[in-house]
């Protein structure tokens, strides 16, 4: 199935507002700084963005907890700044999707304020309330149930205490959800990435959780609820009543699927999402986030070759490493940093050329790494700050604490570094966390290199362009059983690509086939008889 649209052909740009560019000097980044920049994302040549949530959020879980849908968060702005960005957007060609957070809401939210004060009342239900917590933890340390001392009854909350879940058996909870996208989309906005969306569905009577799956995890409780028994039938509502009608776009997050169940949410027929998340790929497996190990590359290549042939004929996968919510990959696969750029290449060329969307999340297209935080003050996330707790619990402190460096979310949020001026030109003022390496990585200077990841990225992805067959063709990987080595073809009627990667660190012997044609790109110089450490390169071995 190769029908065409334009998510199929876009490359899309995810941007955490709060660390992408400060325009007034508060340390925080805003939807000013952002509209600034939307020259780099053209010349960069992106086709749309992926907004982090810009909701009115007392900022517990940095806007992931939302307190008026309807507002704009006052740190990032006003309605004004936001329907300029927009604009902004769609007059230089490009689209906008919201984050839409509707798993849960912020306990400031006027309806759980309400389903507080008036049990009884309109929004009394629209929460999942209970008399006695079940074993289910939260994703952030702890249990998932937080004491409501005004209606003597415990709270579900997936996530931190503030965020609390709605209780989507609620039709009246699922109509204002409704409401409120068709008030998004009719501002204009192009679609929604779709926050959890998969755990919206609680079975009835929330039985516990399989301690053993707990133990594997990190979590009691996931099983009954990453799939629930009417996740299809609300997904298909929520379509119908407000994306349809907009012809908007939804790309799901949804943690923990699997190929069948993603099949089941994005084939085209079912009209449920267009898109889905797989996080499969972004540990080994054995391996949680949380571990101090070296990714090995290779394990994308047959997470990647399995989605390939057993899902893209059906469904669009979406291609990406990084997100707010991961360490940076480069960091993951080779912390020492030696080779660094040549690496950064290998990840562009295979997100660039694979039969997918590709996801670039800010500050890939410049190799930004991991911060090296020093102490758990330096840390700002809700999550590290639970996490650590558990784990020092268990392991001690020292242990804990590196565990949190090896997987805290903050890794990705440290701001965007755009040039060598102080705090990396991100802010004239304090910035909210830490920043990075911005004498060796910044845009300005990759900007101005046309050997640099920045450079490539940008190469990269006007090749994309240029050629549909990395879009719309066919894929064919060879070498499916050698270690290290990951060669594919692209084909459609008129033109053949052949990319050939080394993923691995150390120098090997070429398996063949030997490419042809002409090189469009690489990250070395000159082709070579042995394929060098990471070295990856795109050849057009058929044109017309
Ligand atoms: O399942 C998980 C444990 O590894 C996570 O992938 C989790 O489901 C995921 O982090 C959910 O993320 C999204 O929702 C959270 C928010 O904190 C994240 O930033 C967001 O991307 C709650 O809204
Ligand atoms: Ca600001």
């Amino acid at each position: 199935n190769n029908t065409r649209a334009w998510w199929k052909e876009a490359v899309f740009y995810q941007v955490y507002p709060r660390s992408f560019m400060d325009s007034n000097g508060d340390g925080v980044g805003d939807l000013r700084g952002l509209i600034g920049r939307l020259g780099y994302l053209s010349e960069l040549g992106i086709d749309a963005v992926w907004l982090s949530p810009v909701y009115d959020s007392p900022n517990d879980d940095n806007g992931y907890d939302i307190r008026d849908y309807r507002k704009i968060m006052s740190e990032f702005g006003i309605m004004e700044d936001f329907d300029e960005l927009l604009s902004e957007l769609h007059r230089r060609g490009m689209r906008l999707l919201m984050d839409l957070v509707v798993n849960h809401t912020s306990d400031e939210h006027e309806w759980f304020r309400e389903a507080v004060r008036d049990p009884e009342g309109n929004y009394g239900d629209y929460y999942i309330f209970r008399d006695r917590p079940n074993n289910w933890t939260s994703y952030f340390g702890g249990s998932a149930w937080r004491y409501i001392e005004e209606r003597k009854e415990y709270a579900l909350h997936l996530f931190s205490e503030k965020q609390i879940d709605l209780n989507w058996e609620n039709v009246s909870v699922r109509e204002d959800i409704s409401d409120m996208v068709r008030w998004w989309l009719k501002k204009g906005v192009d679609g929604f990435r779709l926050d959890v969306i998969n755990y919206i569905s609680k079975p009835k009577g929330l039985p516990d959780g399989s301690e053993i799956i707990g133990k594997l995890m990190g979590y009691t409780g996931v099983e009954k609820y990453f799939f629930g028994p009417k996740l299809n039938d609300y997904l298909r509502e929520l379509r119908r009543d407000a994306f349809e009608p907009y012809g908007a776009f939804t790309v799901g997050e949804t943690p923990g699927v699997g190929i069948e169940m993603m099949k089941l949410l994005t084939a085209e027929r079912r009209k449920e999402l267009d898109m889905a998340f797989s996080f499969d790929h972004l540990e080994n497996p054995g391996h949680s986030r949380f571990d101090e190990y070296r990714y090995d590359l290779n394990c994308y290549k047959s997470f990647i070759t399995e989605y390939m042939e057993k899902y893209s004929p059906y469904c669009q996968m979406s291609l990406f490493y990084e997100n707010h919510d991961n360490p940076r990959m480069i960091s993951k696969v080779d912390g020492d940093g030696k080779l660094r750029w040549i690496l950064g290449k290998l990840l562009a060329v295979m997100q660039l050329t694979l039969k997918g969307t590709p996801f670039i999340f800010q500050g890939q297209e410049i190799g930004m790494v991991n911060k090296g935080f020093r102490s758990m003050e330096e840390f700002r996330d809700v999550e590290s700050f639970g996490k650590f707790e558990e784990f020092r619990k268990v392991q001690g402190e020292e242990k804990a604490f590196r565990r949190i460096l090896a997987g805290s979310r903050d890794n990705a949020r440290i701001p965007m570094q755009w040039s060598k001026e102080p705090n990396g030109g991100f802010t004239e003022g304090i910035p909210w966390i830490g920043t990075g390496d911005i004498e060796v990585c910044n845009a300005e200077d990759q900007m101005g290199d046309k050997d640099s990841l920045w450079s490539f990225y940008r190469d990269l992805i006007s090749i994309r362009k240029d050629h549909p067959a990395l879009v719309y063709g066919d894929i064919e990987v060879t070498n499916k059983d050698k270690k290290d080595i990951f060669t594919y073809f692209r084909k459609d009627d008129s033109e053949t690509l052949f990319i050939e990667c080394n993923l691995s660190r150390e120098a090997i012997r070429r398996v063949g086939p030997v490419p042809s044609g002409r090189r469009l790109a690489s990250n070395y110089d000159e082709s070579n008889e042995d394929l060098r450490p990471y070295e990856a390169s795109v050849w057009i071995t058929r044109e017309e």
